[in-house]
């Protein structure tokens, strides 16, 4: 049996996206990220940081939300999510790299910044700040995409999962996509699939 650690609106969600895209049953507990459940004794010998997500699958406790979803789509994929060639490979790698190193902690800061914290705890400097961190890498995701539909060799695979649950939260923090049309486009169309609807919740 598979347990998920981690409510639907964290990085959790990226996991429940594959969950739902996969068709797996599981087990999901809610832990929220702000609440000291996630520092019980219990938890943290599962995630010693005290984060989430954390995926139990039998024996194996994992952590990191983008390995979780590689994990999940080459164990469980069957031919989906994922794409058993050297190069696809790479691509679906450097993507999803990509998100976490070039657009996460911006995107992040955004919906933190703009819709999560109390009002009087909100920054507007760290909001424009992440504005403008994430001008450069979409603009070569926006020249990237055009002329495709999905990341990888034309086929939804994790890469788009990853890249658009994590764009997820820059949309949620009202970031203006539109000098990005194709990006835009895209994630409208990754981010209305049902399963992601299904994820978000919960
Ligand atoms: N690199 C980790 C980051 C996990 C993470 O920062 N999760 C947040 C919630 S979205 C969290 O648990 N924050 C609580 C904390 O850091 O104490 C991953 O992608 O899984």
């Amino acid at each position: 049996m598979i347990t998920l650690y981690g409510i639907e609106w964290s990085r959790a969600k990226y996991v429940l996206f594959t969950l739902a895209e996969l068709g797996l049953d599981y087990q999901h507990v809610k832990i929220n990220p702000f609440e000291d459940e996630k520092n019980a004794l219990e938890y943290l010998q599962l995630n010693p940081l005290g984060q989430v997500p954390t995926l139990v699958d039998g024996d194996l406790v994992l952590t990191e939300a983008m390995a979780i979803n590689f994990y999940l789509a080459r164990k469980y994929g069957n031919g989906k999510l994922w794409i058993n060639r050297l190069e696809a490979e790479a691509l679906i790698y450097k993507w999803t790299f990509f998100a976490i190193t070039q657009l996460e902690a911006a995107c992040v800061d955004l919906i933190l910044h703009r819709k999560v914290y109390d009002v009087k705890d909100r920054n507007i400097a760290i909001v424009r700040e992440a504005e403008q961190k994430l001008v450069k890498p979409l603009r070569v995701l926006n020249e990237y995409l055009t002329g495709k539909d999905f990341l990888v060799a034309d086929q939804f695979t994790v890469a788009d999962i990853n890249l658009a649950g994590v764009l997820s939260y820059a949309q949620g923090g009202e970031f203006d996509f539109s000098p990005y049309s194709k990006v835009a486009q895209y994630l409208g169309v990754v981010l209305s699939r049902p399963t992601y609807k299904k994820a978000v919740a919960g």
